[in-house]
């Protein structure tokens, strides 16, 4: 551990990490068991287009989610895709400006026009209120995301859609396994969709999936994602071809066995933070709101610059140049990037976004999952801990720097000053 502040890699000391760890290391498990499902399906000679180890998938997610259906998707961005062409959007579709921007892409990828509301303070997801105030005549759905596997509020948002006869489809990428009021996310909305990209609680390398209680809707999501084909010889939609293959069907299926070993390593993990940093002033983990269960897979935390000493930036890039690479989601803000920004005001944000604005400059996430070890965030710990207690030197020193900071030789973000700018 460091015991002066010139000692800090920052500054020119040796990385505490050497070897990185990151936010979204991938969770693997039962390597061996792993490689035998994945030669079985070479061995097969179906390797895509509807093979049985999508099906199984599908009926494993199905039954994670209590719901009737699930359509197994190439990744989370086709799935909100297809989902919306199913649920006939059009127009302008209420997103949370406080998301990674696949959210937004996703509709506007379809010709839709996101638009973007503030989040709650609370619980970084859809603020009810900021939705109401986006409501034009042309809006048609509400896209919320439970975001960091922390479940929206399904009931008010639910009340705005019926009321004014909105669709509803859940960004719920990061929510696999959670839970609200007693239901698991998946039975929520018209549709929800779930991502299985490699970084995700549970993944298949690449994966989506669109889960829905609605026979009608499954079915057009079905063809969706298959061109449009619906029989031999007949095509009745213009649809695409958003297939999961075999291989990540049988990398899919052998992290859901392993879900319960995740969430067990995730809720150690982030008990484990929270003794090390619920003592410092200035510094505090977002909570899961009352009444539901979240999966842990992001363990994200709220700095208090008064009170820390430090800013999100400096900190983050103290603990990269450590090695510890440590995320500061969804800076500049979907609202903030292209093509939004560039748009005409009114377009895409008809309401202020004070609650997403300090957000972005104060949050950020920590290693977690299978990969990140209790000595890994005890080191961590001490890190957070040493730069609260010499915030003032080491500020001193980033502006003896004017900025420019040593960063670990690893470093993914290619980032080498300390404002970092992240779009995710
Ligand atoms: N909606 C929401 C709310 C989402 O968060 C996402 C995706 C989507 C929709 C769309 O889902 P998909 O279409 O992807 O299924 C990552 C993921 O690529 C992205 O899936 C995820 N959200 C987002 C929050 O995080 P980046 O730009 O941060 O990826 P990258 O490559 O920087 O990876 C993050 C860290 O993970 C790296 O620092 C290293 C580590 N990593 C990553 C990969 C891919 C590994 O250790 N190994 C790996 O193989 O977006």
């Amino acid at each position: 551990m460091k015991s002066a502040v010139l000692q800090l890699a920052a500054f020119g000391g040796l990385p505490l990490f050497p070897q990185p760890v990151h936010v979204g290391q991938p969770n693997l498990t039962d390597r061996e068991l792993l490689l035998s499902d994945l030669e079985n399906v070479l061995k097969s000679g179906h390797l895509t287009n509807h093979g049985p180890r999508v099906k199984s998938f599908e009926q494993a997610v199905s039954r994670v989610c209590g719901a009737k259906h699930c359509v197994a998707i190439c990744n989370a961005t086709t799935a909100l895709q297809i989902a919306a062409r199913a649920l006939q959007f059009h127009g302008e579709v209420i997103v949370p400006a406080f998301t990674f921007i696949a959210t937004a892409h996703a509709m506007e990828w379809i010709g839709l026009t996101p638009v973007f509301a503030d989040v709650t303070e609370d619980t970084h997801t859809l603020d009810p209120a900021s939705v109401e105030a986006c409501l034009s005549p042309r809006t048609s759905a509400i896209v919320p995301v439970h975001l960091w596997g922390h479940v929206c509020d399904v009931d008010s948002l639910a009340r705005i859609a019926d009321r004014c006869s909105l669709k509803m489809l859940f960004d719920s990428s990061h929510a696999f396994g959670c839970r609200s009021g007693g239901k698991s996310v998946g039975v929520f909305g018209d549709a929800e969709v779930f991502s299985f990209h490699a970084t995700k609680f549970v993944h298949a390398v690449e994966g989506g999936a669109i889960v829905t209680n609605s026979d009608d809707l499954a079915d057009r999501c079905r063809r969706l994602r298959a061109f449009g084909i619906s029989g031999l010889t007949e095509v009745s939609d213009a649809g695409i071809n958003g297939k999961m293959h075999e291989l990540s069907a049988a990398a899919g299926l052998r992290s859901i066995a392993s879900l319960p070993e995740i969430l067990s390593a995730n809720q150690r993990n982030r008990q484990l933070y929270e003794r090390v940093v619920s003592h410092l002033n200035g510094i505090r983990l977002l909570a899961c709101p009352d009444g539901t269960e979240t999966n842990s897979q992001y363990v994200v935390a709220v700095i208090d610059e008064s009170h820390f000493g430090l800013s999100r930036d400096q900190l983050v890039a103290l603990l990269r140049a450590e090695g510890v690479f440590a995320r500061s989601y969804f800076m500049p803000g979907c609202h903030r990037s292209s093509p939004y920004r560039d748009a005409a005001p009114g377009i895409h944000q008809r309401v202020p976004l004070p609650v997403t604005e300090r957000l972005l400059q104060k949050v950020l996430q920590l290693p977690t999952g299978l990969a990140t070890t209790a000595e890994d965030i005890l080191r961590i710990g001490g890190l957070i801990s040493f730069a609260h207690r010499n915030a003032t030197e080491i500020r001193r020193q980033y502006s003896l720097r004017m900025g420019r900071t040593r960063f670990h030789e690893a470093d993914p973000s290619g980032t080498h000053d300390s404002s970092l700018r992240e779009a995710g």
